[in-house]
């Protein structure tokens, strides 16, 4: 006997999912087919297959897909938040491109986002990650500052009523931050005392988290080296950059690159400090094709 239901995945391994339905009780699901074109977060529809197993037929339309790619294939990160939680430390050093090129994702999905900066009881390098995060900080984006070991709280306010996804390189502390505001995370509890043996990635798949009090739930997902975004057209990432919008009209020409072109906005606002240099080396690379 089969039933059709519906239900949210919470945790993505791959070839299979972990899925909670309604009444909050968990089921594996299995993709039919080879593909497993489904992320944590995606709300699906399942036929049950035996007490635990169920296939997924199907996703219910997404609010949201974060997502990454190369010239050859996607890799989906998470469904339906609603906000991107970079994570940086002071220390193991971080990529300031990486950063841009999930920030660009973010805004693409129309994401809000935000920015911890992790491992502040490690101050040696404060300065210098501070530094890093200017250009970032003066667009708006909010930097909040913390030790997850010591002050992970300080992000509950900005978790509230969101569905938020914690992203970063291996060895930011996302698993850590999750560990500190949820309870009950013992999953991520293992995975960190295994990481400081091994010394490398810990987090293997993503998985959702629900917060008690303020509401919300918070995603932890595998440390990133790359953010590839051969997927978006040349026009989704210059709107990517929040900074580049309100210059881009005024270009002489209608498809310039901002490379070479005379009469060029986006070159005159870096050239008079308006556009931080860096995230304009930043867009030139994006823009290039080489992801
Ligand atoms: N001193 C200090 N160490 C921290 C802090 N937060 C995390 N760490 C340590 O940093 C290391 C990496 O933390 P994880 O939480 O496993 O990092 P992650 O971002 O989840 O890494 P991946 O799962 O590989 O992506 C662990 O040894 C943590 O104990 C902090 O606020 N201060
Ligand atoms: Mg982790
Ligand atoms: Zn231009």
């Amino acid at each position: 006997m089969s039933a059709i239901l519906e239900g949210s995945i919470v945790a993505a391994f791959g070839r299979h999912y972990e899925i909670e339905l309604p009444d909050l009780t968990l089921i594996t699901g299995f993709p039919r087919g080879k593909k497993s074109p489904y992320a944590c977060g995606d709300r699906v529809v399942l036929e049950r297959s035996s007490p635990d197993q169920a296939q997924i037929i199907r996703h219910l339309p997404r609010s949201s897909l974060l997502y990454r790619s190369d010239a050859f294939r996607q890799k989906l990160i998470v469904a339906n938040t609603t906000q991107l939680v970079l994570v940086v430390a002071t220390e193991p050093s971080f990529s300031d491109e990486l950063l841009t090129r999930a920030l660009v994702a973010a805004e693409t999905e129309s994401l809000r986002s935000l920015i911890v900066l992790n491992k502040i009881d490690l101050d040696e390098h404060l300065p210098v990650a501070r530094h890093r995060l200017a250009p970032l900080a003066n667009l708006g984006y909010p930097v909040i500052e913390l030790s997850a070991r010591h002050g992970a709280q300080h992000l509950l306010p900005h978790l509230a009523g969101e569905l938020s996804v914690l992203v970063g390189q291996s060895g930011m502390g996302k698993s850590t931050l999750i560990n500190a505001l949820v309870p009950d995370a013992a999953a991520a509890t293992r995975e960190i005392s295994e990481s400081l043996d091994s010394g490398k990635h810990t987090t293997t798949h993503a998985r959702l988290y629900r917060l008690g009090d303020p509401g919300g739930a918070l995603i932890d997902s595998p440390g990133l080296q790359e953010f590839g975004l051969a997927h978006l057209s040349r026009g989704a990432i210059e709107q990517g950059f929040v900074e580049f919008r309100s210059h881009l009209a005024d270009c002489r020409f209608r498809d310039c690159s901002h490379r070479s072109e005379p009469g060029c906005a986006i070159k005159a606002a870096v050239a008079a400090g308006g556009i931080d240099e860096r995230r304009y080396e930043i867009f030139l690379r994006l823009g290039s094709g080489a992801f």
